[in-house]
């Protein structure tokens, strides 16, 4: 059966990418409408030859609409994902509006499918930064068991939309000419003060929570421990945003459930795991980097080291797109699954 889509937000940096996604992997479309705000309306797009005109997003917007993915942020799905799914449509929400509600799937494919079984109508897409790490650490969890998790992250701009990028790439250019850097986006558009990300690097992803960890921090402890279904798991983050544009890379130190085991047995384990691709060979100093990641579907691991102090700690390096596995591609590949 062919299936009517609609894309909210598609204007944006993951939106577009959801687009070229599902072409791409020929999704079985009957029809694909993109949404956006009312300033969109009427914008032309044009992917795989085709021209789509923009329109505004409304509640009768989703009439007749079988999948609807969000990606405009959370207020926008709290807003109309509920409509959407009034009308019938299933909902692959990209934003965190509904991630650690009990009754809402938060699913990576390769890690918790089964999870979509028994959905009320929305399935949360989780976070960027998230998703690359469950999806690589899944087969070591699987095997040896995992006691702890603790991740530094360095994210690229795009993560926080198209305005950044486009704020890095001006702030590049006021550098270049000794301007003074002007900035109004990052940390978070909604943050009081600003701070230049060109050749910076910024310790703050999304707002502060009382506990003194930023909400990207919260959302890579909390929605890890949903993902694999162990609230017991102890997880710590370290989110800080770098002047790359898209790629996010990460820092993890992992402690399994079993001690002894070899880098090569993990080297072996990762290789076979779906989705994932060793990058580690310090001969040839062959590692994974958010430049070469970029626009590329799979989760890139390498830097495998047991840890000197520790016979069950081991770290490594973990790069994805974050626009792909970490939004768009992940959230196609919920879709597949759906209509499978
Ligand atoms: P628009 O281009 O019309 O503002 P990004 O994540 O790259 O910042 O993109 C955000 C996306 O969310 C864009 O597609 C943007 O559309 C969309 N958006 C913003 N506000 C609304 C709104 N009120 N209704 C629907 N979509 C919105
Ligand atoms: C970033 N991870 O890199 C964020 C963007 O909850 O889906 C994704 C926000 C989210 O800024």
């Amino acid at each position: 059966k062919k299936v009517n889509v609609a894309i909210v937000g598609a204007t944006g940096a993951v939106g577009t990418k959801i687009l070229e996604k599902l072409l791409e992997r020929e999704f079985p479309v009957e029809s694909i409408k993109l949404l956006a705000s009312k300033r969109s309306a009427g914008t032309e797009i044009t992917a795989d030859g085709q021209t789509y005109i923009v329109e505004e997003t409304v509640p009768e917007s989703f009439e007749g609409v079988d999948i609807a993915f969000f990606s405009a942020g959370g207020s926008i799905s709290e807003k109309f994902a509920h409509e959407a799914v009034k009308r019938g449509a299933t909902v692959i929400d990209n934003t965190s509006a509904f991630r650690m509600q009990e009754n809402i799937p938060l699913v990576v494919p390769e890690v918790n499918a089964s999870a979509l079984s028994g959905h009320t109508g929305i399935i949360a897409n989780p976070n960027c930064s998230t998703i690359q790490m469950v999806a690589a650490l899944q087969p070591i969890r699987e095997k040896y068991g995992l006691e702890r998790i603790i991740v530094s992250t360095y994210q690229a701009v795009s993560g926080a939309g198209a305005e950044a990028i486009d704020e890095l790439e001006g702030q590049s250019q006021q550098f270049e000419n000794r301007a003074e850097t002007e900035a109004s986006i990052l940390p978070s558009a909604a943050a009081k003060k600003h701070y230049p990300i060109a050749f910076n690097a910024i310790p703050q992803i999304d707002a502060f929570d009382a506990s003194g960890y930023t909400l990207e921090e919260l959302k890579m402890i909390n929605e890890t421990k949903k993902i694999f279904g162990d609230p017991q798991l102890a997880v710590a983050a370290t989110c800080v945003r770098l002047p790359v544009v898209t790629g996010h890379s990460e820092s993890v130190y992992i402690e399994l459930g079993e001690e002894g085991v070899t880098v090569e047995a993990l080297h072996a384990l990762l290789e076979k795991a779906p989705g994932v691709v060793v990058q580690d060979d310090p001969s040839t100093q062959t590692y994974p980097m958010p430049l070469f990641a970029e626009g590329k579907d799979e989760v890139f691991v390498g830097r495998i080291r047991k840890d000197p102090n520790h016979s069950a700690g081991y770290h490594l390096w973990i790069v994805s797109d974050n626009l792909l596995k970490g939004a768009a591609l992940n959230s196609v590949q919920i879709a597949e699954n759906l209509i499978q």
